[in-house]
């Protein structure tokens, strides 16, 4: 699959599924600062589609971006970082929470984790949340660049045996930095959200 056409089309922080309900959707999930809006603008080929900070926390709303035409990813606000309250931990899982339960076009989770850093518990909940939901999700080692070529392979393998509890069948690594491991992903992406028209 290439990705011909992007284009941000809204930002929601409920009534999900009333605002999408007939073309498949791909999620990222992962701790704030791992590069999920740097993966956006990686997979679409594009710069400032999805803002990138140095400071974690930027994405706070659930935000859908219209590829192609005929497919939604949706960029969920991160996790994890330093500083916040009760309230705004809360907040953000009744978010996530919400658009798991609501999203019926979602095909599948994709599960953001630096590639030198282990699973979070943040990161752990959210295969719950698929694994509850019956949705496939696949890691993505994000950051490879900042590994030697020769190790990504067995770090990639080190995150999978650390998910061995949670039906991990997938760890892909990817570089928004070095534009790495993108056709792979897009093609493993292509085979979930379109695998049931393909079966018909
Ligand atoms: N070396 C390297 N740095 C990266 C890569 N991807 C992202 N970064 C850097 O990591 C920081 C965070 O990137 P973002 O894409 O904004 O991360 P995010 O997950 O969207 O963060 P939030 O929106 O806060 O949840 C930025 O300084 C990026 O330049 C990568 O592949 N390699
Ligand atoms: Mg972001």
């Amino acid at each position: 699959m290439r990705i011909t056409s992007a284009k941000f089309i809204k930002s929601l922080t409920k009534d999900y599924a009333e605002f999408n309900s007939d073309l498949p959707e791909v999620a990222l999930v992962g701790k704030s600062n791992v590069g999920k809006s740097s993966l956006i603008n990686m997979l679409t080929n594009q710069n400032k589609l999805a803002k990138v900070s140095k400071t974690p926390g930027k994405t706070k709303l659930v935000n859908y971006f219209l590829l192609n035409g005929n497919f939604y990813l949706v960029d969920l606000p991160g996790y994890g970082f330093a500083n916040v309250s009760k309230e705004e931990l809360g907040q953000w899982d009744a978010r996530m929470g919400g658009y798991f339960e609501q999203s019926p076009m979602l095909k599948v989770v994709l599960i953001l984790i630096d590639i030198r850093r282990e699973p979070t518990e943040h990161d752990i909940a959210m295969i719950e949340y698929a694994n509850y939901f019956g949705i496939p999700y696949i890691v993505v080692a994000t950051k490879a660049d900042k590994v030697a070529k020769s190790k990504r392979k067995n770090e990639c393998n080190r995150i999978k045996r650390l998910l061995k509890d949670y039906h991990c069948e997938t760890v892909l690594h990817i570089s928004s930095e070095d534009k790495l491991g993108k056709d792979e992903l897009l093609e493993v992406i292509e085979g979930y959200l379109f695998a049931e028209e393909e079966e018909a």
